[in-house]
């Protein structure tokens, strides 16, 4: 790869066994419009997928296949997602003629030996073939077949539309999979807090793309002095499956972190700039002329002078970003401090709590909890994210995201609310459901919350929530916290700051729940009854706007 320029050496003093990888400009992120769900019904991708049908779709793409790797090196790629010796992992096999691909497969699974080991000569895995084709998105394509548990990639290199382990087969295929085996297969980080006596509890939670779930995963808490620590499971996928003690137990599929690389550094993120100072493929960020070390935006300070464009040419103040916006870190995570030492636990980690969020700058509170497992389903059905700029272009605009999962579930999104609420049912004692949002803005737009090892706190009142120790205000939307019932100490946080970060306005809320209730229309029948009466059940609370102290 050095030999032939998909690697460039970065310094070997100080980042051993680091590389650089350039993609093509025209490929630079995975792509949502290319995408589809190939089921045999339309119906059963649903509103929210692209379609086209099996047959149609392979007599499409099936001639961009032809010839495509003539003269270029074919990898075998055997891996397994999740624990080598875990009963809930499963094994694929892709097949790519991009070595940067193969080289980034075996980061973010446990590839190779392993492997074929654990396949011996079943044929239960799921396969993918993957080209880079002529890397021309009019003809590019990421095709699912989820009925023939099969993945056809071509005409991209770059993340989630090549990797076919990540989104393709841990997401969208292992979405399908789940719904018909009885587990969950999720867009969750997965963390364990660790309290003062050492015990620690996991906690799942889903984001959508540009909201901090790698940090949240890899936090270094404030509140270490006092005894609580976050321990990284996982930072983007669990698949939870019920144990036969009823309780609701997450493995992590990947081995490593695929991160954004663009405002990570020592604040925001310090576990991984530590962990990516060896063994890490780096894609589309800047470098050093001299040095040859990695640079981005937001990385520390003003630009170093003589930079190296994302595409590879001097780069000068004033023009467009040094890194890629979406740049990224290929890292393993085992070389995070912050891993935790049941990470590759074959059983997978106990599920206390379920959190999801978004950035909502005036309307959710900091945090809140459902008032059980089918509200909870409810309030992850409807979440929603404002756009930033490095996302999509346009600012704000509010986007609803249904547990993060709106560009990776493989199936009906109506069935996959039904496929939630009947998990929680067999449940013997359901996790907690909360929903936060770090991005609350003042009148100025200025964040009130300050964010990335604070967080730490709201995971605190969670863990207090889950063991009855912390109270809470009732409020239409759910449980809000009593103010007294945070740790806030050693934060210099107002008092007024500190009621409009837990504001619950029923003006506004009014306005959403409309928002939400035509949302959910898009699911028609395939929607279940139970989710039209939590919105019912909203609409009736803001109405009554009744607050009452639990
Ligand atoms: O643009 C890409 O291909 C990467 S997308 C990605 C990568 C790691 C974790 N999450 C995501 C995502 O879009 O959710
Ligand atoms: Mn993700």
């Amino acid at each position: 790869m050095l030999a032939d320029g998909n690697f460039i050496e970065l310094n070997q003093q100080t980042y051993p066994h680091c590389h650089l990888h350039r993609s093509n400009p025209n490929d630079v992120a995975r792509t949502e419009g290319l995408t589809f769900i190939c089921a045999r019904q339309m119906s059963d991708a649903g509103p929210t997928n692209n379609w086209m049908a099996p047959a149609d779709a392979k007599e499409k793409v099936r001639p961009l296949f032809e010839g495509a790797m003539k003269g270029r090196t074919m990898y075998v790629v055997p891996y397994i997602l999740g624990p080598a010796s875990s009963p809930y992992s499963k094994v694929g096999v892709e097949i790519t003629d991009s070595a940067y691909v193969a080289a980034s497969m075996r980061i973010m699974s446990r590839m190779g030996k392993p492997a074929l080991d654990r396949l011996g000569s079943s044929d239960d895995f799921v396969p993918g073939l993957h080209s880079l084709g002529d890397l021309d998105p009019k003809r590019r394509f990421i095709l699912h077949f989820p009925e023939e548990k099969l993945i056809w990639s071509v005409g991209s290199g770059y993340g989630g539309n090549a990797l076919l382990g990540k989104k393709c087969f841990a997401l969208r295929i292992a979405s399908w999979m789940a719904h018909e085996q009885g587990w969950m297969a999720e867009h969750m980080l997965i963390l364990g807090l660790e309290d003062p006596s050492g015990k620690v509890t996991y906690m799942a939670a889903a984001f959508p793309s540009a909201c901090g779930k790698t940090n949240l995963a890899m936090m270094v808490s404030t509140l270490e002095t006092q005894g609580y620590r976050v321990w990284t499971v996982g930072d983007d996928i669990a698949w939870m499956h019920i144990a036969s003690d009823g309780t609701l137990r997450a493995i992590n599929p990947e081995a490593g972190f695929f991160g954004v690389a663009p405002g990570t550094n020592i604040k925001t993120n310090p576990n991984v700039i530590s962990a990516a100072h060896h063994n890490t493929i780096f894609t589309n960020v800047a470098i050093t002329a001299k040095s040859h070390e990695p640079w981005w935006e937001g990385m520390d300070g003003a630009p170093p002078d003589g930079l190296i464009s994302w595409k590879g040419a001097p780069w000068k103040p004033g023009s467009e970003t040094a890194a890629h916006p979406n740049a990224r870190y290929t890292v393993p995570a085992s070389q995070s401090s912050s891993i935790s030492d049941r990470w590759e636990d074959p059983a997978g980690v106990p599920i206390s709590a379920i959190i999801f969020g978004g950035r909502r700058a005036h309307l959710a509170p900091l945090v809140y909890e459902s008032h059980n497992w089918q509200h909870g389903v409810f309030i992850g059905a409807t979440m929603a994210s404002e756009t930033t700029a490095a996302a999509t272009g346009a600012v704000g605009v509010t986007r609803r995201d249904p547990m993060a999962m709106l560009p990776f579930c493989g199936y009906n999104m109506g069935d996959y609310f039904g496929h939630w609420l009947e998990m929680g049912s067999k449940l013997k004692n359901p996790p907690k459901i909360f929903h936060v949002n770090w991005f609350r803005r003042d009148a100025d737009g200025k964040f009130l919350w300050p964010g990335y090892g604070e967080n730490v706190r709201v995971l605190k009142w969670m863990l207090d929530r889950i063991e009855g120790r912390a109270r809470a205000t009732e409020t239409p939307i759910g449980y809000v916290p009593e103010p007294s019932s945070l740790t806030l100490d050693g934060l210099s946080i107002p008092r007024e700051t500190l009621n409009e970060l837990l504001r619950v306005d029923p003006g506004n809320w009014m306005e959403e729940d409309q928002a939400i209730a035509k949302f959910l229309e898009k699911f028609g029948d395939r929607l279940p009854p139970a989710l039209s009466q939590e919105q019912k059940s909203l609409t009736a609370r803001l109405s009554s706007s009744s607050v009452a102290t639990k």
